[in-house]
């Protein structure tokens, strides 16, 4: 097989399942799979140098939990090169993923911990709470916050389901977030609350969603533009939970301009390469603190005297629930 630079395409994957990739091409799809050198690189632990020789391969059998092409990549693929005219989609083969602007990134929800890149190439990730039901979890959203501050990418927080009964700590919560000058939108979908805030908090942009399943991501999506028909399904009525409508990531392009990947709702969301110590950088009302603690950067805020950490928190610099998802956050990081 001999590639002709002639015949090379270059686009941004907008969905993907089971080893096909879906390439859009100035809004035409193009169905791809990856060359085998791409796939290579999918074989690969990540880089560990104490335990040489990293270079060591997997065995193809993992190659679904980690993937070398992520939703928001921009590829370069070549079209129908291997056989004589048969519209073959295994002919059109990813060979290149151009560099990335950012990846949101999360460990692979197995024993492995490989790295995962989510989505690529984001301007903003858009955290999902609901005010109800699923049970709102704020250390899930600071972690999906965390994340976000570690690859660089602005994130907004978005209440859902406004229509029911809030929790008081999440009505505590919309107060403290926005005192660190975190945007939050509150909706509600049902009554079309705050659906045109949304609406132009995502349009010219590209977002990724992330939160909970059932928290009511396809449902806003659909509101906020109707031709989309995304199905979306019941709360379980027992387990106040859902029930995973949404099966895989898609990129969703928007009416105005830009586009937002819709995810799965994800529980697994462990953070990527944070050592204990850095976590405090991650959480941007705490980040100006890091380094002036009586015991220096080597201080995990927990239960070090002269923390300057601790001290913020005692004086209201630094809201109570950020601070205990902190700990919180700091203890599974540290067991990882
Ligand atoms: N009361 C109320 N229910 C809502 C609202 N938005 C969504 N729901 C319900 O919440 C349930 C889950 O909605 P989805 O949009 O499928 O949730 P999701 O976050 O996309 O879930 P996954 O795709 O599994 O990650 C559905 O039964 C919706 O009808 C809302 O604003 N108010
Ligand atoms: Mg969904
Ligand atoms: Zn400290």
């Amino acid at each position: 097989m001999s590639v002709n630079t002639e015949t090379t395409n270059q686009g941004i994957v907008y969905k993907k399942s089971l080893g096909t990739y879906f390439v859009n091409v100035n809004g035409r799809s193009v169905v791809c799979s990856i060359s085998s050198k791409l796939r290579k690189v999918l074989m690969l632990p990540p880089r560990d140098p104490k335990s040489l020789p990293y270079f060591k391969v997997y065995e193809v059998a993992e190659i679904k939990t980690v993937d070398p092409v992520a939703i928001g990549d921009e590829v370069r693929f070549v079209e129908g090169i291997n056989d004589g005219g048969s519209a073959d989609v295994r002919s059109n083969m990813i060979m290149e993923v151009l560099p990335r602007r950012n990846a949101l990134m999360r460990l692979s929800p197995d024993q492995r911990k490989l790295k995962q890149v989510v989505v690529a190439n984001v301007d903003q990730v858009i955290a999902v709470v609901a005010a109800a039901k699923p049970v709102p979890d704020l250390v899930m959203l600071d972690r999906f916050l965390a994340m976000a501050e570690a690859a660089d990418i602005p994130a907004v927080v978005v209440i859902t389901k406004a229509d029911q009964k809030m929790k008081d700590y999440v009505q505590q919560a919309i107060d403290d977030y926005r005192s660190i000058d975190y945007r939050v939108i509150v909706t509600s979908a049902v009554e079309g609350v705050g659906v045109d805030e949304f609406r132009e908090a995502i349009t010219g942009r590209m977002s990724a969603f992330v939160g909970l399943s059932g928290v009511g991501k396809t449902t806003l999506l659909n509101a906020t533009q109707p031709e989309l028909g995304l199905r979306v399904n019941e709360v379980n009525k027992r387990t106040g939970e859902g029930r995973h409508t949404t099966t895989h990531l898609e990129m969703f392009s928007l009416e105005g301009g830009g586009a937002i990947v819709d995810t799965p709702g994800m529980r697994e969301f462990a953070l990527w390469d944070v050592q204990g110590n850095e976590l405090a950088l991650l959480f941007r009302e705490m980040a100006p603190f890091v380094g002036t603690c009586k015991f220096g950067a080597g201080c995990q805020h927990v239960h070090e005297p002269g923390c300057a950490i601790k001290k913020a928190v005692e004086t209201g610099h630094i809201p109570d629930s950020r601070y205990r998802s902190y700990v919180k956050i700091l203890a599974m990081t540290d067991n990882d």
